[in-house]
């Protein structure tokens, strides 16, 4: 089944995208996600520029081979931008094989483990009436786990809080990044941080009882002391997961945080190979993996790091904000479904201009998801609808210490 083409479409409804289709010279087609916030161009050229010309004339069933190819003949190994693009193609790919097969992904990935993928939500608030109606508002939705995000007085922006106002003058909403010609300053004071979290998770345990799974998002932003001290202090709270409590690289980091306290941890949207985990896993220093598909290599590289994790009793807890496209994240599901250490799947839902563009098959019904039974991946790409919506700069913003300092965004 030889490949005659593969086009990389980048648009923007909502948000930018990457997307490379890959046809066959049978006709059938397939999508993968190569979107990287605020990076997306470099994706695009990877792929055009280097990728495109080695994928015609190979055999598209050839899956593992073509990973290992791009993986090692580029000689220049890992990094979010070459990841995404072997990303991209892998999941396009699959998606033309299980077309091929006339099934849904997942059946190629073994079958179902289970009926339905557990989904979080992300609700955020400037104060707790705010923040309480925004889990309200969730539950009304279907949402069965909930991620809490909050403002902390003295600082003005705040990664995840939906109300407050961005820099470009919209709502800060579900998309941090920006449609302004440079990133956004935003403020950080980490002890201020730390005096104010526990009580909000205090608030909320007594607002909604002890049922709810709630999660955090710490976005990288405190050291080992700081982040340990964090998890200990939302103990009597019984989060879900802690997630990127410390910037992700240093790996021995976790050890610190891990001896201080029983809150779980969750780890590596950031990360882009199994490299990134070694001592995480192995040392059982986490309990989620936190990865993309998208930024991971795709189908083939996340199910390994999956099976990796799952001899150590580490479960999956999938990337899936809203600049992972409609193909990402359908990707994600099959594999949520197929795999046995599953353990939540985030999801935001995208815009209406984003469900124009790609045509989507999966559900979302009483807080599980479910991937569809399309064969593929149950996405198709209106590519009529994306020429509508042109690339658009947009840049994650950042963040600085009162005194100027550049600290994690
Ligand atoms: O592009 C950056 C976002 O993907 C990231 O900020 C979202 O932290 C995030 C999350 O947990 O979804
Ligand atoms: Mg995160």
């Amino acid at each position: 089944m030889k490949i005659v083409a593969a086009d990389v479409i980048v648009s923007s409804p909502d948000r930018n995208f990457v997307t490379l289709k890959i046809t066959t010279e049978d006709g059938i087609t397939g999508l993968g996600d190569g979107t990287l916030n605020g990076r997306e161009l470099s994706v695009a050229s990877y792929l055009r520029d280097h990728v495109v010309p080695l994928l015609i004339g190979r055999d598209a069933h050839n899956i593992e081979d073509a990973w290992q190819f791009l993986y090692r003949s580029a000689y220049w190994r890992r990094g979010p931008v070459t990841m995404a693009a072997i990303a991209a193609v892998d999941v396009a790919l699959w998606d033309i094989k299980a077309k091929a097969a006339g099934m849904p992904l997942y059946q190629l990935l073994g079958g179902a483990s289970r009926t339905g993928i557990m989904a979080y939500g992300h609700a955020s608030g400037r104060d707790l009436p705010e923040l309480f109606d925004s889990i309200r508002a969730h539950l009304e939705q279907g949402y069965r786990s909930i991620r809490v995000q909050t403002s902390v007085p003295g600082i003005n922006a705040v990664y995840g809080v939906a109300a407050q106002p961005a820099a470009d003058g919209k709502r800060y909403d579900y998309e941090p990044a920006q449609r302004i010609p440079l990133p956004a300053e935003e403020d950080w004071d980490t002890r201020a941080y730390l005096r104010h979290l526990p009580g909000v998770f205090e608030a909320v345990r007594a607002e909604f009882g002890p049922e709810l799974p709630l999660l955090h998002d710490g976005h990288h932003r405190m050291t080992p002391i700081q982040a340990a001290k964090l998890g200990k202090a939302l103990e009597p709270y019984d989060l879900f997961w802690l997630e990127d409590c410390t910037p992700a690289e240093n790996q021995e980091a976790l050890r610190l945080v891990r001896h201080h306290t029983t809150t779980p941890l969750a780890i590596g949207e950031i990360f882009n190979t199994v490299w990134d985990y070694q001592t995480l896993i192995r040392e059982q220093l986490i309990d989620y993996v936190r990865s993309a598909v998208t930024h991971t290599g795709g189908i083939t590289a996340m199910r390994k790091l999956l099976d990796f994790a799952a001899q150590y009793q580490i479960k999956s807890g999938i990337h899936g904000p809203t600049d992972i496209s409609p193909v990402g994240m359908a990707a994600a599901l099959h594999l949520d479904l197929a795999i046995h250490n599953f353990g939540i799947q985030e999801y935001m839902r995208h815009g209406p201009l984003t469900n124009e563009v790609f045509r989507q098959s999966f559900t979302f019904v009483d807080g599980y998801l479910h991937p569809g039974e399309q064969p593929g991946i149950g996405v198709e790409l209106d590519e009529e609808a994306a020429a509508r919506f042109p690339y658009q700069p947009a840049y994650l913003p950042f963040n600085r210490l009162k005194d100027g300092t550049v600290h994690d965004w």
